[in-house]
């Protein structure tokens, strides 16, 4: 039985070409892309802390601004997070972080449900980090919670540093999305909803 949980993607759209390689069982390995360099910086601890493999290749138009790149991102790599974890056999569904950055400390809930939800309580009070506007974070998770068919409540329960507020809550989705896709040893072969299907 081929028991893989991995994925690859490719979008294509007149404003990106995004190519997205997952392994949700790996070892926290990335090489990422994007051509936005926060942005980089953020899916590299994505990928470290949920200890996904990740590649992500992205070719925006990003001399427009980087609206497109990121949400594009976020809607490839929740295709390819929905394809990989398949028929949610066997998963813990639920995960939830607090992760804290020196001031900052931020919550991420997620259920792996099937109904896309994005809560985001999330407050900058700088309009960029770096290049990156900080309103393409929720954009980004939105698209993100979308694509990937789950409910995501991302809160920030401290923190002025908006470097900080971001990475704090990347890192928290990072362990929430971890502990949800984690296998259940006591729920081998059970799909986690008393429906039957999820
Ligand atoms: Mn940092």
């Amino acid at each position: 039985m081929d028991t893989a949980r991995t994925a690859t993607i490719h979008r294509v759209t007149s404003e990106t070409d995004i190519t997205v390689r997952l392994d949700l069982d790996g070892t926290g390995q990335s090489r990422i892309a994007t051509g936005i360099g926060f942005f980089d910086h953020m899916l590299t601890a994505l990928a470290r802390h949920a200890m996904f493999d990740l590649e992500i290749a992205a070719q925006g138009d990003l001399h427009i601004d980087f609206h497109h790149t990121t949400e594009d991102t976020g809607i490839a790599l929740g295709q390819a997070f929905a394809r990989a974890i398949g028929d949610k056999r066997g998963i813990c569904r639920f995960g939830h972080a607090l992760a804290p950055l020196d001031e900052a400390l931020s919550e991420v809930v997620v259920d792996i449900s099937g109904r896309p939800y994005l809560a985001w309580s999330v407050e900058f009070t700088r309009d960029k980090i770096g290049e990156m506007d900080t309103e393409l974070f929720e954009e980004f998770f939105r698209a993100f919670a979308m694509s990937a068919l789950l409910t995501l409540h991302v809160t920030q329960k401290a923190g002025r540093n908006c470097h900080h507020i971001a990475e704090a809550s990347f890192k928290a989705a990072a362990r929430a999305l971890r502990m949800a896709s984690e296998a259940d040893p006591r729920a081998a072969g059970l799909v986690p909803s008393t429906k039957g299907v999820l």
